[in-house]
């Protein structure tokens, strides 16, 4: 592996938070970068803090030159439960636009002000502004208000929008066609079912040429809004941490792997394998259900693991330092040679099997890349920005932001080769649509696409 910078861009301030996104301008594809001098956020009572410089957005071009820039008002708190962003062509001219919730009046934290602003991709010009129907959760705690995303799909090859409000309680969703007119509207009622995780994956997980998505374990209709199941929507009500579609490469079935952070009854389990039509395949990790919060997994994802010839489910519990690792297929208990809590998976030679990263989101200068056995092969410094598969690169590159540089930097293996095994999970589409919707949530992780 030979690990280099195959592109750099100048971003003109010293972030301290940079989300992006990939963006179709016509045939070339661009880069889109919203950041912050400010700290990343919050919309939680507990985390919510000052914050004293704008967001800015800029467009960049396949050579990682500036298209345009523009720095928001101050009213727009930098934050991504705030401010999610997708690229979309809701008009099918073969470009994105770009969608956003913005705030419109100087005060940061006024509800109604909020809009969907639609922006121009290739100039950053405002074509459209549509209001953001949140009044219905203007009165309710804070980290629920300001808890937004946006996300898109395919209906039949029409595309269609979905605002969406509230992660731990009441969650209201508005879907758009592509003229802006409702399509649908739906509210999951506190105690209704299970809650939302903090991604959202768009995919066609039932092949039927109209695209679900999976908030929580709720998988619902594009089309319709309709759910067409919830995964163990008749006795858990919780919230999970991690909702991660992918193929078992033996079968070639998709699954979902849950990691589950609340929500107690008797022998709940915190790690749960469903297939593709909401049946458990394995579970495991009981939590106590007299203890609140006990057995809570944070992180985890299923990467196909060169040491174990298979692919491998982990889970992490970060309270109690315990990691656990599982046969994707079978659930079979597994011991793994080193922690994996703080890295995340990349096939970055293009073997098919994954190599690892760091991937704290907001700390600087510690990304570094290390071979499937765990070896450190790589020191990048900097902070992760997201994980994809870019331009005419082999293998897939990681993109990472240095503050004190003011420079974004994608990274890849310059001997990499594209394996059939790398190229089965691109084939779908997947990998490559959601990184139109890394601006949401924790989208920007790979643990919602790693292993499709
Ligand atoms: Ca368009
Ligand atoms: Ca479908
Ligand atoms: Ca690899």
């Amino acid at each position: 592996m030979n690990i280099k910078v195959l592109r750099e861009y100048d971003l003109g301030v010293k972030p301290k938070q940079v989300r992006s996104c990939d963006v179709k301008l016509g045939r070339e594809t661009g880069m889109l970068f919203v950041y912050s001098e400010s700290n990343v956020i919050d919309p939680c009572d507990s985390h919510f803090g000052h914050y004293d410089k704008p967001l800015h957005f800029a467009m960049y071009g396949e050579e990682g030159q500036q298209l345009w820039h523009k720095e928001m008002e101050i009213s727009l708190i930098p934050g991504p439960w705030f401010v999610p962003f997708i690229a979309l062509d809701m008009d099918k001219d073969g470009v994105d636009e770009i969608w956003f919730v913005n705030n419109i009046s100087d005060k940061p934290l006024m509800i109604r002000s909020r809009v969907i602003e639609r922006l121009d991709a290739r100039t950053g010009e405002i074509i459209g502004r549509y209001p953001f129907e949140a009044e219905n959760i203007g009165y309710i705690m804070l980290c629920e208000a300001y808890r937004y995303m946006l996300f898109g799909g395919y209906v039949d090859g029409e595309p269609v929008l979905v605002a969406q409000q509230g992660t731990y309680k009441e969650m209201y969703f508005q879907c758009y066609n592509a003229d802006m007119s409702s399509r649908w509207t739906k509210v999951i009622e506190d105690g209704d079912g299970p809650r939302g995780a903090h991604s959202v994956p768009v995919l066609d997980l039932n092949n039927d040429g109209t695209d679900e998505f999976l908030f929580g374990e709720h998988v619902i209709s594009l089309d319709t809004g309709e759910e067409l199941f919830c995964m163990d929507g008749d006795k858990w009500f919780g919230h999970s941490d991690v909702v991660q579609p992918f193929t078992d490469l033996k079968s070639g079935k998709r699954c979902v792997y849950t990691c589950r952070e609340n929500g107690n009854y008797e022998n709940c389990p915190r790690i749960v394998m469903f297939d593709s039509e909401g049946k458990r395949v394995w579970e495991n990790v009981y939590a106590d259900h007299t203890k609140f919060n006990h057995g809570h997994i944070h992180l985890g994802y299923t990467f196909n693991s060169k040491a174990h010839n298979r692919q491998i489910s982990f889970g992490t519990d970060t309270t109690l330092d315990i990691e656990y690792y599982f046969d994707a297929a079978t659930g079979e208990k597994l011991d793994f040679p080193f922690a994996l809590k703080e890295l995340r998976p990349i096939d970055i030679d293009g073997d098919g099997y994954h190599e690892f990263i760091n991937a704290k989101w907001t700390d600087n200068g510690i990304c570094k890349v290390y071979d499937s056995e765990g070896n450190l092969i790589k020191y990048a410094g900097g902070a992760i920005i997201r994980i994809g598969k870019w331009y005419d690169f082999k293998g897939e590159q990681f993109m990472t932001y240095y503050r004190d540089e003011q420079k974004v930097r994608i990274w890849g293996d310059v001997d990499a080769e594209d394996s059939e095994a790398l190229l089965a999970r691109y084939k779908s589409g997947f990998k490559y649509f959601m990184q139109k919707m890394t601006g949401n949530g924790y989208n920007w992780l790979p643990t919602i696409d790693c292993a499709d």
